[in-house]
């Protein structure tokens, strides 16, 4: 598939920590904005969720949304984007699966296998104490934990129920049937303040 077409592409926020007087809600809210403002075509947002923290214990309740939003061109273009809304917001990388003020994930671009299967199949196959220790030096898509974290999941299942994983075959809706019934029941949708319309 060429990337000159435009792309539907899926996107993941996350933030526990607020900034700058802004709560992770309005922070997420921000982020938004600050992605239409600088191009990108957002069509359609999530509610946004509290979530409890993952690993159990890393902090105060998150809150997380998902987002699909279209572009032209290189993935890589799109990853450094949301790089540096998350700066514009005071993200700190001091600690893999640390708090964050804001976490903006790449969850998809189209059907792509980035930056081919047999490294993705490495992602994704790497064993749990590993993950915490290796970070990717390099963009991986699909993300290559989406499909174990229901605080994407369902978030995303609100905007992209029927996008379909092109390796793992499965539907959003269906890595939503499988995840673990107490993951699912920790994700609570929150009320927005009446001056955010998510
Ligand atoms: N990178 C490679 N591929 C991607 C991609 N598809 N999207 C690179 C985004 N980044 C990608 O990412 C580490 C490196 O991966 C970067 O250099 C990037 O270029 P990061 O955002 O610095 O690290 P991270 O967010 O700690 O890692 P990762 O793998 O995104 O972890 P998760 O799964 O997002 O975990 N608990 C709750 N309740 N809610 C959360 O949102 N988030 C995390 C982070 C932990 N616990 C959480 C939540
Ligand atoms: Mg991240």
């Amino acid at each position: 598939m060429p990337i000159e077409i435009d792309q539907l592409c899926l996107l993941a926020l996350g933030a526990n920590l607020s900034h700058a007087g802004r709560t992770p809600a309005r922070t997420l809210h921000a982020a938004l904005d600050d992605l239409a403002a600088r191009g990108c075509a957002i069509t359609t947002v999530s509610r946004f969720f509290q979530t409890p923290a993952f690993p159990p214990g890393h902090g105060p309740d998150y809150i997380n949304a998902a987002a699909c939003l279209h572009h032209r061109g290189p993935p890589e273009t799109l990853l450094a984007l949301l790089h540096d809304v998350e700066a514009t917001h005071g993200r700190a990388r001091a600690e893999r699966w640390g708090q964050r003020t804001l976490d903006l994930d790449l969850l998809a671009v189209g059907n792509f296998v980035l930056p081919d299967r047999a490294t993705w199949n490495h992602w994704h196959d790497l064993p749990h104490d590993d993950q915490i220790q290796s970070v990717p030096d390099r963009l991986i898509l699909p993300h290559p934990r989406m499909q174990e974290r229901a605080f994407v999941l369902i978030p995303l299942a609100d905007v992209a129920p029927h996008w379909v994983h092109p390796v793992l075959g499965q539907s959003v809706a269906d890595m939503c049937a499988a995840l673990p019934p107490g993951d699912v029941a920790g994700i609570v949708p929150v009320a927005m303040p009446p001056d955010i319309s998510a």
